[in-house]
């Protein structure tokens, strides 16, 4: 048994222990009270569901384990030679609640290289399908066909305990995690270099591995991927990304049908596929004005062409945060850092200075301020990865992590299947008169 399978078996009775006791005390305690306008409106702000690896605040955004953005930038383990933190060591503290050590980290490297190799029958699927298959569909598929290799699932058949289920969970989690990037890898070849693709680096870490095998050479880009796959593996629960993984892992269908689920999520525009729709919106600007970086007075004018025309300005609101993402902030940070120049960096800037306004003069958002995706394009075009369509893959790569480390607690805490009651309009109207 790897430490970290370790480490976490130790941490799960006790974590078992206070949700027993926290609902023998509380269990008829109201967490929230649910309005008409929230049961019609998305749930926002509804208090139902645990999710114990990271926690969302309206002002301050992401909390992994209680430690902020910065806080993880500065305290998790880095690469050699680095300045960004390795996703792995996310894995870690989202499973585990403690920072790691190097040498914890390495462990799990070591463990997601050993078991990368993505099979045969997956690539195959996978390149039988129109080269022009959105990425997200490809990556969605993907993981779904690697579901024949699923612990879980045959543990279940062979009568697996309840008490046992994370154990499986968590195999098939590593396991899933060591193959994804792979499989991101491959997409991206396949979809935009002819198939050409790009084996597999000994000695680098598992976000280095990824922009190799992607391609890209720069080193600056591995730092730029660990940054990113770091900080967008876990935004709470709610999220429908999260949630929609939480909730198919809560008929126990395996990881692969979870994660899938997840991922198909994702590919929503209101949700991770809005980091395209950021560069998209960009490319479309400029292609209208011939090229170059637009005048505000320019900006200003397509920004109000898109609100009039019903569409929604990609990159800003959010469901829950009321100021700006502090995932933003640490992608501007690597942005002025390493491409203060880069014309795209500069619209982005721009955008920074108008869109707020802008939002909260059309009056509808109730947070005009920029989310995660607001900048991620404008760096990944800066490292030469230009096709947009690709993006929210590297989304999913991240989100996978925090993802799949909730579903292995979700089974750890024998959380039941979630069933929420719905009601009818008519039910909804009667009991109103009613009162
Ligand atoms: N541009 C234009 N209108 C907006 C925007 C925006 N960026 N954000 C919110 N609104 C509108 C929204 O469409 C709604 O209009 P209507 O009443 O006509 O339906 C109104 O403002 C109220 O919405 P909110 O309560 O502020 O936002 P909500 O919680 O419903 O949705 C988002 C949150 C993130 C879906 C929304 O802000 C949005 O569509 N943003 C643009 C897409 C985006 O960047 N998504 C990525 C989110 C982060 N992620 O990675 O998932
Ligand atoms: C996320 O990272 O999942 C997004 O910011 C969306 C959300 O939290 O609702």
């Amino acid at each position: 048994m790897p430490a970290l399978k370790e480490k976490l078996a130790a941490k799960i009775s006790a974590a078992q222990a206070e949700v027993h006791d926290t609902l023998e005390t509380w269990g008829d305690r109201a967490l929230s009270e649910v309005s008409v306008a929230q049961a019609y409106g998305g749930m926002r702000g509804v208090k139902c569901m645990v999710t114990e690896t990271s926690a969302v605040d309206p002002l301050e955004g992401i909390r992994y384990r209680g430690y902020s953005i910065p806080q993880l930038q500065e305290l998790l383990p880095k690469a050699q030679g680095g300045a960004e933190p390795l996703p792995e060591g996310v894995f870690y503290l989202l499973l585990t609640g403690d920072i790691p050590t190097p040498d914890e980290v390495a462990e799990i490297t070591a463990a997601w290289r050993a078991d990368e190799d993505l099979p045969g029958y997956v690539s195959g699927a996978l390149d039988r399908m129109p080269r022009e298959t959105h990425p997200m569909t490809q990556l969605s598929m993907g993981i779904l066909a690697m579901q024949p290799g699923s612990i879980f699932a045959r543990r279940y058949r062979e009568g697996l305990p309840k008490t046992e289920h994370w154990d499986a969970m968590f195999d098939d989690s590593m396991r899933l995690l060591a193959k994804i990037p792979l499989l991101a890898a491959h997409i991206y070849r396949r979809t935009y270099h002819d198939g050409r693709h790009v084996a597999p680096a000994k000695k680098l870490d598992w976000a280095a591995n990824l922009a190799y095998m992607m391609g890209v050479e720069k080193p600056e880009f591995r730092e730029m991927l660990r940054l990113y796959l770091s900080i967008l593996a876990d935004h709470e629960g709610g999220n429908v990304s999260a949630h929609a993984t939480h909730l198919v892992g809560s008929a126990l269908s395996d990881p692969y049908y979870s994660l899938s689920a997840g991922i198909n999520g994702l590919a929503g525009p209101l949700h991770g596929l809005a980091n395209q729709e950021v560069m998209r919106w960009i490319f479309g600007v400029k292609e209208k004005l011939g090229g170059g970086v637009p005048t505000k007075e320019q900006l200003s004018e397509f920004l109000w062409e898109t609100l009039r025309s019903g569409q929604v300005v990609p990159g800003y609101g959010h469901g829950v945060l009321r100021a700006t993402d502090p995932r933003y902030l640490a992608q501007r940070q690597f942005a002025l850092k390493h491409a203060p120049d880069d014309e795209n960096v500069k619209i982005v800037e721009m955008l920074f200075e108008l869109v707020p306004d802008i939002l909260t003069q059309h009056g509808k958002a109730k947070n005009p301020w920029p989310n995660v995706d607001a900048y991620t394009g404008s760096l990944l075009v800066h490292y030469g990865v230009t096709q947009y369509d690709f993006y929210t893959v590297l989304f999913g790569v991240s989100r996978a992590i925090g993802v799949l480390a909730s579903l292995i607690w979700d089974r750890a805490l024998m959380l039941p299947l979630e069933r929420p009651k719905s009601v009818t309009t008519r039910w909804i109207r009667e009991q109103m008169t009613a009162s």
